[in-house]
């Protein structure tokens, strides 16, 4: 029998950086550089596998539809977006966490228990504002859909949610995390329906993956 396409739904930058060597130490590698490529379909030394390069934020949309059988997201794209897909892994890679953050100097005075109709920026709107009424608190949320540091600097927001891992960017735009919402890494996810109909193919890769993750442990 033909052994039907597996499809990788990857993002460029931190994903594709990180998931690369992954990938590679399960023996799939790109036939070209995705990076330097501009081509959106890549494809690998194995035949039966290729890589859809898409926008971090689509990558749930594309594996839902079943587009790609399989991708890489992060937990907070996953969070915010609450699509339906089977998440068999957490590939331990763009780790970072999400938090509250403020202008410097506030925090003296500053008790969460008291936020109140504050103005909160984001690119996360459903994951913020449930996390403030959760306090209790009624967020008014700002989209934004980046740069959600220089919000509070210009007045926009009093606070920001926002991803943070060296927190270089908070530090040079003069502001403190205040509270932690989760811890971040990003995770394999696959298609409902790929799962059951390319089985062994799916069930290879996880395999593999959670292999080559054990061995790195
Ligand atoms: O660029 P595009 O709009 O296409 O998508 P994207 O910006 O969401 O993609 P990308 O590649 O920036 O992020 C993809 C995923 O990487 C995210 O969904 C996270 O799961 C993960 N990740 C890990 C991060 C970070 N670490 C991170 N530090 N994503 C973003 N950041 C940003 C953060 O938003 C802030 O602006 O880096 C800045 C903070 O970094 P530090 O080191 O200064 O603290
Ligand atoms: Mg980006």
């Amino acid at each position: 029998m033909l052994e039907s396409k597996l499809t990788i739904a990857l993002s460029k930058g931190r994903i594709l950086d990180d998931t690369l060597p992954l990938l590679e130490r399960v023996g799939i590698r790109p036939s070209e550089d995705p990076d330097a490529s501009r081509k959106l379909v890549v494809g690998t030394n194995r035949p039966g596998v290729e890589l859809v390069i898409v926008r971090a934020t689509d990558v749930p949309t594309y594996v839902e539809f079943g587009a790609a059988d399989v991708g890489v997201a992060g937990r907070d794209v996953l969070m915010e977006q609450g699509a339906d897909l089977y998440e068999p892994l957490d590939l331990g890679i763009g780790q970072c966490r999400m938090v509250v953050a403020e202008p410097e100097g506030l925090a003296a005075e500053d008790d969460p228990s008291r936020w109140d109709r504050v103005r909160i920026a984001t690119k996360y709107p459903n994951i913020t504002k449930d996390f403030f009424a959760r306090q209790g608190v009624q967020a008014q949320i700002i989209k934004l859909y980046g740069s959600m540091e220089l919000a509070p600097l210009v007045g926009l927001a009093d606070r920001i949610v926002d991803l943070v891992s060296t927190g270089r960017t908070l530090k040079e735009n003069g502001l403190v995390e205040v509270e932690t919402l989760f811890s971040i890494s990003s995770r394999l996810v696959v298609n409902k329906a790929s799962l059951k109909l390319k089985h062994p193919q799916v069930s290879d890769l996880i395999d593999s993956l959670s292999e080559a993750l054990e061995d790195k442990a």
